[in-house]
């Protein structure tokens, strides 16, 4: 029996807190850079105890099990402007030799059946306490501003439905899904003509393109 659930999450907490850091810091690592950052920003929570016991009822999880189980009892949220930078950001992360990525879920080309989008990466993370180090299993959830949006209304109308909606909203979420990542796409291909107009400017400044002319023309 975990007696003391605050001391049991303790070790989480510090996770979480530690991998905000950090992953904020990549995002100001390229500011310093003057260069775009792929992270727009970084949330991080841990699961509340009444969560973290209705998902051990749910998933049969028992207590001696949790700590390998329950993959995000330690959750990161990071949230980009753009698809590509989903997976730039997957890049950097497995480069990190602070952490071991030990599974990677890809919800974007794979959609959940709710039309849910995202990158899931499951980690294993070491903090280090009084009693010596103690590594930790964390997820990372890497996703769109659009994502995000979609992601974020419909954990909060699951609540009012207890996960089960009637058919007909379930479709209306799915093709809202559909539309949000549609919006990403076209925001994608946007960025990338307006790269291209750029790429011609004789300064890459946001300049629009204008042709140039030799005398004898
Ligand atoms: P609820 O009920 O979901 O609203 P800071 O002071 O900025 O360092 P702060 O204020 O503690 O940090 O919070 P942060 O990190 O900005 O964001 C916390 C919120 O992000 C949580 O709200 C969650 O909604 C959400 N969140 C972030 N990451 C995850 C994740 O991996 N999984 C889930 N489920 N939610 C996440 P609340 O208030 O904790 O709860
Ligand atoms: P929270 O803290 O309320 O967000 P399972 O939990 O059984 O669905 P699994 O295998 O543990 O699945 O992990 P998975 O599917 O990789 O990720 C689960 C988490 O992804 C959920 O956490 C949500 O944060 C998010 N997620 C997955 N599907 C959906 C969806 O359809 N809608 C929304 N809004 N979020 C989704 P939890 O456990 O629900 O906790």
């Amino acid at each position: 029996m975990i007696e003391n659930w605050d001391q049991f999450l303790l070790p989480y907490q510090q996770a979480v807190s530690e991998l905000k850091v950090k992953l904020r810091g990549m995002r100001k690592q390229f500011e310093n850079q003057n260069q775009r950052s792929p992270i727009e920003f970084v949330t991080g929570r841990v699961k509340p105890v009444a969560s973290i016991k209705e998902k051990m009822t749910r998933r049969h999880v028992t207590e001696e099990r949790l700590e390998q189980d329950m993959q995000d009892i330690a959750g990161l949220r990071i949230m980009c402007q753009f698809v590509e930078d989903i997976y730039q950001v997957v890049d950097l992360l497995r480069q990190r030799t602070d952490l071991t990525i030990l599974e990677e879920r890809d919800y974007i080309h794979n959609e959940k059946p709710s039309g849910y989008r995202s990158y899931h990466i499951v980690v294993e993370y070491p903090v280090q306490l009084v009693t010596g180090e103690k590594k930790i299993l964390a997820e990372i959830q890497v996703r769109t501003l659009a994502m995000n949006f979609w992601a974020t209304i419909e954990h909060s109308l699951n609540y009012k439905y207890q996960g089960a909606f009637p058919e007909d909203l379930s479709q209306r979420l799915q093709r809202a899904a559909e539309a949000a990542f549609k919006l990403d796409t076209e925001m994608s291909e946007i960025r990338e003509e307006i790269q291209e107009a750029q790429h011609y400017t004789p300064q890459g400044n946001s300049a629009p393109a204008t042709p140039t002319h030799d005398k004898d023309d």
